[in-house]
């Protein structure tokens, strides 16, 4: 694909120095670091958007080495032990069912549809803890559009890649297998909802999601769902893992709700990994100014 050169790009746009520093050492691997070469520049390129938060965000070490992905094992160490077998390269995501234009595209044609953000955003996961991640990525929007969804196109549904062989927690029965998600349609155009292919300025690492993962700020973290091969537009709300696995516990909304505790557990406070006091949990985890009117009416305790 083609790599724009930084000199091309406004000073406006530029990313924070760190991610030019980072892109040095990344010249610096040289042959090794060729393979990787395409996507990674062009993901070290991203303008910053206007949609990220100001809050600090939490350190490489605790996003990469706290956190959920359960194709790789059910413990929070288990994804940074075990994904290190995971290849995300090459990598496709078809787009079909409901739609004018059915496609396949290449990972390089995906990181093409729109230019690429950094969008620094909170995440907020059920269990109760909390990071502030500074992604790349381009809007869902930008895919949808492509293959524009037809007047039946009511909901998207997503799937994880599907491959025991490198995942070890997919030899086990722990969910339903391949990992699925779900949005409405106005949820997944919302400009908030992005596809990130990056963190920190690089590629995305294995265990969290590469090479391409749906990011929802405003819901609970387990709808961002990683290594997407598969979208598909769909006439009623699809079937998710989680809603299969305990529908008692996870609806198909899943908004961040301070006012809805999990049957288990209250959702009221949240811990910010690497702080020691908890906060207040925010409607629509501090989303709801732009997210909000999505949900005009509805009752939102029913609709959990
Ligand atoms: N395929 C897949 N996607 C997944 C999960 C998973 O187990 N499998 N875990 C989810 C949960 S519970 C959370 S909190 C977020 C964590 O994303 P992060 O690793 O980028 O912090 O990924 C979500 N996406
Ligand atoms: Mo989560």
């Amino acid at each position: 694909m083609l790599i724009r050169h930084p000199d091309e790009i406004a000073p406006s746009e530029i990313t924070p120095r760190e991610l030019y520093l980072d892109r040095r050492r990344f010249l610096a691997l040289g042959a090794a670091g060729a393979l990787l070469s395409a996507d990674a520049l062009a993901a070290l390129t991203a303008r910053k958007s206007v949609y990220s938060t100001a809050e600090k965000a939490n350190s490489l070490k605790d996003i990469t080495g706290y956190n959920n992905f359960y194709e790789f094992g059910t413990d929070k160490a288990d994804p940074a032990a075990y994904a290190g077998a995971f290849r995300p390269r090459p990598w496709t995501v078809t787009v079909d069912g409901e739609v004018m234009r059915p496609r396949t595209f290449s990972l390089d044609e995906l990181m093409k549809l729109a230019p690429l953000e950094e969008r620094i955003y909170r995440l907020r996961c059920v269990e109760g803890w909390s990071m502030v991640i500074p992604w790349i990525g381009f809007p869902l929007s930008a895919l949808l559009k492509q293959v524009q969804p037809t007047s039946r196109g009511k909901y998207v549904a997503f799937e994880t890649v599907l491959r025991p062989s490198e995942m070890p927690g997919q030899r086990t029965r722990v969910l339903a297998w391949p990992y699925r998600e779900g949005l409405r349609i106005d949820e997944a155009m919302h400009p908030l909802a992005i596809l990130a292919v990056g963190l920190y300025g690089d590629v995305l690492p294995n265990q969290n999601g590469a090479p391409i993962r749906l990011v929802v700020p405003w819901k609970y973290g387990f709808k961002s769902i990683k290594s997407v091969v598969r979208i598909r537009l769909v006439e009623t709300p699809p079937a998710t893992s989680w809603n299969l696995a305990a529908p008692n516990e996870y609806g198909f909304y899943s908004n961040v709700n301070p006012a809805v505790d999990h049957p288990r557990w209250s959702q009221a406070r949240e811990r910010r990994i690497g702080e020691f006091f908890k906060r207040d949990t925010l409607p629509f985890n501090g989303y709801g100014s732009q997210v909000a009117q999505l949900y005009r009416g509805m009752d939102l305790k029913a609709n959990f």
